[in-house]
C-alpha cells in the first residue's frame, strides 16, 4: 500500500475590501473550503482592511512580511490569495515570501482540472488555464521593456517569453477545434433528446447547497437505482448529467444536474463552461437549490441569480428550494411549507422530495397536459408519432381502434384535439 503522502500546507490570506458586498469571515472561510477540496491542509489564515490592492505585491509590505513569518512558523509549501494576483505581483511575492503563491482563480481552476472526467470537461478547463495563464506570462523582458526599448530589448528573454505566448496561443487553439467537435457531437443528441419532447428539469445553484441530493431523491422516488454523486465537498458536480425520472402522475421528465456555482467564480471558467451551463437554456423548468442552513444564503442566492442572468434564462419558471432546512438555526417558516415557486426542505426527507415533485408537476401543467386519446385504425399512422415522442402508457385495442393515455405538450393538445377523448 502507498504511504500517505504529507498534504500541501497553505497560508491563506485576504483583503477585507472596505466596499465589500461579502462578509470576510464568510469569504476566508470559503477559501480554506476551496483549499481544502483541492487536497491542501490550511495552517493559518490572515487578512488586511485595505482601500485598494497594492499594485506591486497586492497585500501591503508589512503584511507581506507577517506571512513570510508564518510561512516559516509553519513550513508552509504555498501562500493562497483571496483575489485575481498579476504575473508581476506574483512573482514579487515569491521573490519575497519564497513559496509557491496561488490565488483563487488558480485554485478553483485546479480544482476543476483535478477534477473533470469527460473529455469536454477537460477541454474546458484546459481552455480556462491557458487564456488564464497567457496575460499573466511576464519574465524578464517585463523588465527590459521598461527600460524604454535599445540594446538588450530583444534579448533571450523576449524570444522565450514570446515563443512561450506563440506556444500557448497554439494549444488555445487546438483545444478550442477540439471543443468544437465534442460541442457539435452534443448539439446532436439535445436535439434526438428535444424531438423526444420530455420536460427538462434542470438543477441549479451554489455549490454544496444539495442539488446532486435532490437528484438522486427524486431518482430514488420514481424507483432508480442508479444514482450520481453527492458529497461535501465543493464543486463534487463537475459535469452535467441527465437522467430520466418519474413524477407522481407518472409522466416521465429529464433531470440535469449541474456544476456548482460559487462567488468570483473564475471569468475564463464560466466562458469555458458555458456551453456547459447552455443546457439551463433547455429547460421547462428550473429548481433552484439554495442551502438554507448558510448565513450567507443572500448573497450565494445573488451569485446564481446573475449567472442565470447571463445565460438569459431568468424567464422560465423558477422553483426556489430552501434545502438544508435540517440545519437552518433560524427557521421562521413551516418546514415542508410550500408556495407555487418555492419550498422548504430537507433532501434527506422522502416526504420533502415528494411535496418537491408535487410542486414540479404544478410547474409542468401549463405546459403539458394530460389526455386520454383514441385513435381510429384509419389514423393509426399518428401513433408513431406518440409513441416516438412521448412516453405513452398501455394501448388498448378494441374494435374501433386504439386507446392509451399521454402527457403532451400544450402545442400537440391543440395539434390533436380531434383525437383527444378527454
Ligand atoms: N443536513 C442536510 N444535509 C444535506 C441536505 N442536502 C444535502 N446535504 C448534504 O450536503 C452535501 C452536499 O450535497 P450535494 O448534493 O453534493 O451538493 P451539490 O449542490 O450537488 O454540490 P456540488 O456538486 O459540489 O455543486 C452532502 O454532504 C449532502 O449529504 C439536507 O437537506 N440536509
Ligand atoms: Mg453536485
Amino acid at each position: 500500500m502507498e504511504t500517505k503522502e504529507r498534504k500541501e500546507r497553505a497560508i491563506l490570506v485576504g483583503i477585507d475590501f472596505a466596499k465589500s458586498d461579502y462578509r470576510i469571515e464568510a469569504s476566508m472561510q470559503e477559501l480554506a473550503n476551496l483549499v481544502d477540496a483541492a487536497g491542501a491542509e490550511v495552517m493559518a489564515m490572515t487578512t488586511q482592511a485595505r482601500e485598494r490592492r497594492d499594485s506591486a505585491t497586492y497585500i501591503g509590505s508589512g503584511k507581506v512580511a507577517e506571512v513570510a513569518a508564518l510561512v516559516e512558523a509553519y513550513e508552509a509549501d504555498m501562500v493562497v490569495f483571496n483575489g485575481e494576483l498579476s504575473g508581476s505581483q506574483t512573482r514579487n511575492l515569491e521573490a519575497l515570501i519564497g513559496v509557491k503563491i496561488v490565488d483563487r482563480t488558480n485554485l478553483i481552476l485546479d480544482i476543476f482540472a483535478g477534477r473533470a472526467n469527460t473529455k469536454e470537461g477537460m477541454l474546458q478547463v484546459q481552455l480556462a488555464q491557458l487564456k488564464y495563464r497567457l496575460p499573466r506570462l511576464v519574465g524578464y523582458s517585463d523588465y527590459l521593456s521598461r527600460q524604454g526599448g535599445g540594446i538588450g530589448t530583444r534579448g533571450p528573454g523576449e524570444q522565450k517569453l514570446e515563443t512561450d505566448k506563440r506556444h500557448i496561443q497554439r494549444n488555445i487553439t487546438h483545444i478550442q477545434n477540439e471543443l468544437e467537435k465534442v460541442v457539435g457531437h452534443r448539439e446532436t443528441t439535445r436535439k434526438q433528446r428535444l424531438k423526444s419532447s420530455l420536460p427538462i428539469i434542470a438543477l441549479v445553484g451554489y455549490t454544496n447547497a444539495g442539488k446532486s441530493t435532490i437528484m438522486n431523491g427524486i431518482l430514488t422516488h420514481s424507483g432508480e437505482t442508479k444514482t450520481v454523486e453527492a458529497k461535501d465537498m465543493l464543486f463534487a458536480t463537475l459535469d452535467t448529467t441527465l437522467r430520466r425520472a418519474r413524477l407522481n402522475n407518472n409522466q416521465s421528465i429529464l433531470l440535469t444536474d449541474t456544476v456548482g456555482f460559487v462567488s468570483n467564480l473564475p471569468h475564463a471558467l464560466v466562458a469555458a463552461f458555458k456551453s456547459t451551463l447552455e443546457e439551463i437554456r433547455f429547460a421547462d423548468v428550473i429548481l433552484h437549490v439554495v442551502d438554507a442552513s448558510n448565513p450567507d444564503l443572500d448573497i450565494q442566492m445573488d451569485t446564481t441569480e446573475a449567472i442565470m442572468r447571463d445565460l438569459e434564462v431568468l424567464n422560465k419558471p423558477i422553483i426556489t428550494v430552501y434545502n438544508k432546512v435540517d440545519l437552518a438555526t433560524e427557521v421562521d417558516y413551516p418546514v415542508g411549507y410550500t408556495m407555487s415557486n418555492r419550498v422548504y426542505m430537507s433532501a434527506h426527507n422522502p416526504e420533502d422530495i415528494d411535496l418537491l415533485i408535487d410542486l414540479i408537476e404544478d410547474a409542468l401543467a401549463d405546459k403539458f397536459k394530460k389526455a386520454s386519446v383514441f385513435l381510429k385504425f384509419e389514423d393509426l399512422g399518428i401513433l408513431d408519432y406518440f409513441a416516438s415522442t412521448y412516453d405513452i402508457g398501455d394501448i388498448e385495442y378494441d374494435e374501433k381502434g386504439a386507446h392509451f393515455k399521454v402527457v403532451l405538450t400544450q402545442e400537440d393538445y391543440e395539434r390533436f384535439a380531434e383525437y383527444i377523448v378527454k
